[in-house]
C-alpha cells in the first residue's frame, strides 16, 4: 500500500491529524494497536482550550461539541474550605473553556473518519516504522496472520506515551526530560449531577480533590492517592466519604453519590522529549510529552502539535515548502514547553506533597499569593485557557 502520510495511533491526535489531512486532500491511513471500542472506553480529559474548538471547527466536526459542550466562564480553587472564583473571560480577553470529554471527541472523530474515503486499521500488531531517516520511509504491520507494508512521505507518530515511534529513534539523537511525582490520581465517573456548575480544584490537607464533570448529568472526581495505591482498595462508598471530607462545607452537604461507571489510577508525570521529530518522523502529543493533569493541558497540548503539523503538512504538499519540515519541533516545543510549566506549578501549588516541609509550607504561600489579587489570578486564567497557537510562516 502507499499513502501520503501513515498515522500511527487513533487517539485524538491521530484521529484529528487524519481529518485535517483528508480535509486538505491529503492521503493518509491510521493504524490502531486495539479495538475502537478499547480506545473509547479510556475515560480522559474534559477541559478543553478555545483553539482546539476551533481546529475541530475546521476539521468540520464540531457540531455536537458545539451543540453539547459546556461553556465555562470560571473555574474554582477552595483552600480551607473557602472558594476563590478565578473568572477566565472577565480576566482573559473574553476567552472561556468547553467541558466536552475526550472519549465523545474520539467517538466524533471517528464516526467522521468512517464516513471518509480514509483507511483505518484496528488491532494492526507489531506497527513498526522504518527507514524514517531517509527519503522513502514505510511502515510494517501485522494484521489477520500477514505482515503488511504502507510506503509513504511522513509518519505521524500518534501512539501516546507508550507506543512505538519514540523508542524507535536511536539513542543519543533524542533528549528526555522527565520528573515523576510522588502520587497518582483517583478518578470515580458516575450518572450522577455534579456537585457545583464549574470545575472546582481542592487544596486540602488529606490531599488535592477535583470536581469535574462530562455534562448536567454525569460527573467526573479525582482524589489525591499515594502512587502505591491499588485501585481495588476503593469502594464506591470510600471514594465519596473521602471525597466530603475533601470538600468545602456546602459543597459536600449538596454532594449526591451514586455507583461508579469506571474506577482508576493514573500516575503523575512531567515529561518531553527533545526533539520531536528525526527525519521524516514527527511526534504528536502523549507520543512527546506528558503533564500532569493538574492544569487540564494534555489533550489540549496534543491539539496544537496536530495543528502545527498540519499546517506544515500542508504547505509541504501543495506549496512544496519542505523548508518547514525540520521547524515542526522547535514550533512546538515553545508552547510545550509553557504548558509542562503550567501544569507543573499548578500541580505543585495544589497538591501535598510533604505536610511538615518548608517546601510545603512555600506551596501554600504561592497559591495564597496568586489568589489574592485579580491582577495575579488574570496569570493563571489566561494559561488555564490555553496561550495562543503560533503562526506557520
Ligand atoms: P493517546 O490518547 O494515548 O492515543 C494514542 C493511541 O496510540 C495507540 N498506540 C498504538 N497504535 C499502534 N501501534 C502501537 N504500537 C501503539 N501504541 C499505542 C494507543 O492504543 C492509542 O489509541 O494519545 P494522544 O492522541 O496524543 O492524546 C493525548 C491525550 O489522550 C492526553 O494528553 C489527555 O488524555 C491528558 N489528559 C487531559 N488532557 C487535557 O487536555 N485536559 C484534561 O482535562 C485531561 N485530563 C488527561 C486527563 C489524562 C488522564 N489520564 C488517565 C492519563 C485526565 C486523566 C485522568
Ligand atoms: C477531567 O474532567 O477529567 C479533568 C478536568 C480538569 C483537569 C483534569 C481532568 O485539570
Amino acid at each position: 500500500m502507499k499513502t501520503q502520510v501513515a498515522i500511527i495511533g487513533s487517539g485524538p491526535s491521530g484521529l484529528l491529524l487524519g481529518q485535517l489531512l483528508h480535509k486538505q486532500g491529503i492521503d493518509n491511513i491510521v493504524l490502531e494497536r486495539v479495538s475502537p471500542d478499547y480506545v473509547l472506553g479510556r475515560i480522559r480529559a474534559g477541559v478543553i482550550e478555545q483553539g482546539f474548538v476551533e481546529l475541530m471547527q475546521e476539521a468540520g466536526v464540531a457540531g455536537r461539541m458545539l451543540a453539547e459542550g459546556e461553556i465555562h466562564h470560571a473555574v474554582e480553587i477552595a483552600v480551607d474550605g473557602a472558594l476563590h472564583s478565578i473568572e477566565l473571560s472577565k480576566l482573559a480577553d473574553g476567552k472561556v473553556v468547553t467541558v466536552y470529554g475526550q472519549t465523545e471527541i474520539t467517538y466524533d472523530l471517528m464516526d467522521a473518519r468512517n464516513a471518509s474515503s480514509q483507511l483505518s486499521v484496528y488491532e494492526a500488531n507489531n506497527v513498526t516504522p522504518h527507514d524514517v531517516n531517509s527519503n522513502h520511509p514505510y511502515v510494517t504491520y501485522e494484521k489477520d496472520g500477514k505482515t503488511h507494508r504502507i510506503d509513504c512521505d511522513y509518519i505521524a507518530g500518534c501512539d501516546g506515551f507508550h507506543g512505538v515511534c519514540r523508542p524507535s529513534i536511536p539513542d543519543g539523537v533524542i533528549r528526555e526530560y522527565e520528573r515523576v511525582y510522588p502520587f497518582g490520581w483517583l478518578g470515580l465517573l458516575s450518572d450522577t449531577p455534579p456537585v457545583n456548575y464549574e470545575l472546582i480544584y481542592i487544596k486540602h490537607d488529606r490531599g488535592f480533590a477535583l470536581c469535574s464533570k462530562r455534562s448536567a448529568t454525569r460527573s467526573r472526581y479525582y482524589l489525591q492517592v499515594p502512587l502505591e495505591e491499588k485501585v481495588e482498595n476503593w469502594s464506591d462508598d470510600r471514594f465519596w466519604e473521602e471525597l466530603k471530607r475533601r470538600l468545602p462545607e456546602d459543597a459536600a452537604a449538596k454532594l449526591v453519590t451514586g455507583p461508579s461507571l469506571e474506577k482508576s489510577i493514573a500516575p503523575l508525570r512531567s515529561f518531553v522529549v527533545e526533539p520531536m521529530q528525526y527525519g521524516r518522523m514527527f511526534l504528536v502529543g502523549d507520543a512527546a510529552h506528558i503533564v500532569p493533569p493538574t492544569g487540564a493541558k494534555g489533550l489540549n497540548l496534543a491539539a496544537s502539535d496536530v495543528n502545527t503539523l498540519y499546517r506544515i503538512l500542508t504547505k509541504v504538499f501543495k506549496e512544496n515548502r519542505t523548508d518547514l519540515i525540520s521547524r515542526y519541533s522547535e514550533i512546538c516545543l515553545r508552547r510545550v514547553w509553557h504548558g509542562v510549566r503550567f501544569s507543573w506549578w499548578m500541580t505543585d501549588m495544589l497538591h501535598h506533597f510533604d505536610q511538615s516541609s518548608i517546601e510545603d509550607k512555600i506551596r501554600d504561600s504561592e497559591l495564597s499569593f496568586f489568589l489574592a489579587s485579580p491582577e495575579r489570578r488574570a496569570i493563571l486564567a489566561e494559561q488555564y485557557v490555553g496561550l495562543p497557537y503560533e503562526e506557520i510562516g
